[in-house]
């Protein structure tokens, strides 16, 4: 079957060490960490930090308990020791910002408003109805397999197509492993990722936030408040804040660690759990001194994907919330409502129908 030609938003929107990826570890000492009461270390008050590496030796179980419970209290969480160079992460973001700084008549190139085209760059927006400016630009392109698609991709900045094909490959053997990590700990039944998720694919964004006049701040948003319609969403900041999620009701901003990635949980993988774990609602702030860039990787099942929570997750104290329905009624769905968080998974609610 051909892969999912999936369509993310514009406003919503390892095995580590393996191949000829050098694993990295923080050498920057995480001092701004507490503990939470599940023991897990917490980032600034903000997300837990999940050490992937755990998963390779006798600290796997424990590992993935902390994951469950990452996701289940946070939605989300910070990903060290992943498995991808620091080479290759510098890399990426510097071809990322390399293409940003190409003449905007060499951008536009690539600019389409069609959600379903394989490439596309997409440009900040004034919402009317609201009157506040959204002002991310990003390229927006399908990555897996790789060898599908990077033909598409732009030739300038030079080794762009080799570099993000890269990156690509690292941060989804990364996903990978954690799925199958997240999975388990769900306690579904073992089954490899492609018997859950079919034919899954891989769709990523390079996001640029341009700064902001300090007279426009107050208008401005990088990207409004929003879920994402995936399962998981792997995404490497740079040094910039901006990142913001909604923790009891407050903004919070979540500083970037180096060589961290954070992770979202994604609509689909609060569905597929059964509402055990909730996605994660999160936004990006502008300001007026420094451009940001981040890159995100979205991970989303086959068109045909049963969506539907497995039995497994099923008994007297988790009773039925999602009725099934396959990744392709879920997103359109969403684009034809336009909603702009996990309300999109309400019209498949068992008591909706
Ligand atoms: O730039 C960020 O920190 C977040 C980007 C984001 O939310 C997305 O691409 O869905
Ligand atoms: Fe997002």
């Amino acid at each position: 079957m051909a892969p999912t030609k999936a369509v993310v938003a514009d406003d919503h929107l390892a095995s580590p060490a393996g191949g000829k990826n050098t694993p990295i570890t923080n050498t920057i000492p995480i001092s701004n960490a507490q503990t939470d009461i599940h023991g897990l270390e917490i980032w600034e008050g903000t997300l837990p930090i999940i050490d992937l590496g755990g998963l390779h030796g006798p600290r796997r179980s424990d590992t993935i308990k902390q994951l469950g419970h990452a996701c289940q209290h946070y939605g989300g969480f910070m990903l060290k020791n992943h498995g991808i160079s620091e080479r290759l992460l510098n890399g990426i973001m510097s071809k990322a910002r390399e293409f940003f700084h190409l003449p905007e008549e060499e951008r536009m190139k690539l600019y389409s408003p069609d959600p379903t085209s394989l490439i596309r760059l997409a440009t900040g927006f004034k919402d009317d109805n609201q009157n506040v400016f959204v002002s991310r630009e990003s390229l927006k392109f399908h990555c897996h397999p790789v060898e599908n698609y990077v033909n598409l991709w732009p030739t300038n900045p030079p080794s762009y197509r080799e570099v993000v094909s890269e990156y690509c490959v690292a941060v989804k053997r990364a996903e990978i492993t954690l799925l199958e990590a997240v999975f388990e700990g769900l306690g579904m039944e073992r089954k490899s990722i492609d018997q859950i998720l079919d034919n899954h694919g891989q769709y990523a964004s390079l996001n640029y936030y341009p700064t902001c006049d300090k007279s426009n701040l107050g208008l401005t948003f990088g990207l409004r408040g929003h879920t994402d319609p995936t399962i998981l969403t792997m995404l490497l900041p740079d040094e910039v804040p901006g990142l913001e999620i909604l923790q009891d009701g407050d903004w919070v901003p979540v500083k970037p660690i180096p060589n961290t990635l954070i992770v979202h949980v994604g609509d689909v993988l609060q569905g597929l759990s059964n509402c055990r774990y909730k996605s994660l609602l999160h936004r990006v702030i502008v300001n007026s001194e420094k451009e940001r860039l981040s890159i995100a990787s979205y991970c989303y099942p086959s068109n045909d994907t049963q969506m539907g929570p497995p039995k497994e997750l099923i008994d007297d104290d988790h009773p039925l919330i999602y009725k099934d329905y396959t990744y392709e009624e879920f997103y359109t769905t969403m684009w034809k409502q336009r909603l702009p968080d996990a309300a999109r998974l309400d019209s498949f609610k068992v008591s909706a129908a």
